[in-house]
């Protein structure tokens, strides 16, 4: 959705209740549904003090997550504080306690999708999936595994490598310990590992677990001594797969991108309120609504509530689309349903106009 035509509807709004005091609340009305459907997407990362939430807040801040041109906002809270939010990330660490469990059956905002729920510190359990698993059949939600710290070091400066303190990863480092005698008994604790008699000295593998946690760097050292050819970036990459944060990423990217849609759903809600409201912005709303980007916003958010995509192509495709989405119409038993039905509907046949 362009600002623009956000600027000609108040634009018009405002034109057609110059002169009359009694439209200013109609005007402000109109105000107000323009500046939430433009304010940032709030992120909000929660859960219990001590679960890892500030690693995960240093993932999604060093990725651009897509919000349709709105700005995207990430802050992290212990679950106290009652905020407004459009999604929310809840941070887990070993087992699901009460506390999430019940924050969890009720969440602040409501609605199960602008919830993204990921167990971290999975580099501390012998199996994450299963543990995730287990999580997920508690929650009766999706849990995603990932080893929140270890993708934080990885992505910091990109997969160069940076950990929470500003240690860079070196890799000379990781390549020697690799090179060196270290066997899987030396890396099952922390302790063991800087005990182990090798020539990188223990400052420099403090600084490795920091970076990326002793997990990651036994990632990494049986990656190179399997595949001996394999370039830093290859070794990192493979780590980072490892490591679970795509997954997280994506579902937390998805629940933004919805987030972002439904406002235009919101915007429309509001305006068709003060219409009804106030009869001297109804030409300017009407004329909004009827625009090209009004109804392709409907569209989106139709396929979004629908859970199916929008087509593109020849004529004869949109124009099937079109007598579809107009019979599913007609045969839904659902209002939530219909109305997509014929947003869609709406939609499609506008693309035949333009
Ligand atoms: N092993 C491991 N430790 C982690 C991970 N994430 C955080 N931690 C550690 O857990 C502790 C609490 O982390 P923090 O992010 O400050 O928790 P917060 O209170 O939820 O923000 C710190 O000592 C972190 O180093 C992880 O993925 N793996
Ligand atoms: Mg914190």
């Amino acid at each position: 959705m362009s600002v623009a035509s956000l600027d000609r509807l108040r634009d018009r709004t405002a034109a057609s209740s110059t002169g009359v005091p009694a439209d200013d609340g109609a005007r402000e009305a109109v105000d107000t549904a323009l500046q939430d459907r433009l304010r940032p997407v709030i992120v909000r990362v929660t859960g219990r003090t001590g679960v890892g939430k500030s690693a995960i807040l240093a993932i999604l801040e060093s990725v651009r997550l897509d919000a349709d041109g709105l700005d995207v906002r990430v802050h992290e809270d212990s679950g106290t504080d009652r905020t407004d939010f459009d999604v929310l990330v809840y941070v887990i660490a070993g087992a699901v306690s009460p506390v999430d469990t019940a924050f969890l059956s009720s969440p602040p905002g409501g609605a199960s999708n602008k919830t993204v729920v990921v167990l971290t510190k999975a580099d501390t359990l012998d199996d994450p999936a299963a543990a995730a698993a287990a999580a997920s059949h508690q929650l009766e939600r999706t849990v995603l595994p990932v080893m929140g710290a270890t993708a934080a070091g990885l992505r910091c400066t990109g997969l160069g490598g940076m950990g929470r303190s500003g240690v860079s990863l070196v890799m000379a480092d990781v390549r020697a310990v690799a090179a060196s005698a270290v066997g899987p008994a030396d890396l099952l604790t922390v302790d063991r590992f800087l005990a182990a008699d090798i020539t990188v000295s223990t400052r420099r593998r403090e600084a490795l677990i920091e970076c990326i946690e002793l997990r990651g760097v036994a990632l990494l050292i049986d990656v190179l001594r399997q595949r001996t050819a394999a370039s830093d970036g290859d070794a990192l990459r493979e780590l980072a797969d490892a490591t679970g944060v795509d997954a997280v990423l994506a579902a937390v990217s998805t629940a933004v991108s919805a987030a972002a849609a439904s406002r235009d759903a919101d915007l429309h809600r509001s305006l068709q309120q003060i219409c009804a409201r106030h009869r001297q912005v109804r030409g300017a709303v009407e004329s909004y609504l009827a625009s090209d980007e009004a109804v392709a916003a409907e569209m989106r958010c139709a396929a979004l509530y629908l859970g199916v995509p929008i087509e593109t192509g020849s004529e004869q495709v949109v124009v099937e689309q079109a007598a579809l989405w107009k019979q599913r119409a007609a045969a839904a038993g659902d209002s939530g349903v219909r109305r997509s039905a014929l947003a869609l509907c709406r939609g499609y046949v506008r693309m035949l106009r333009r």
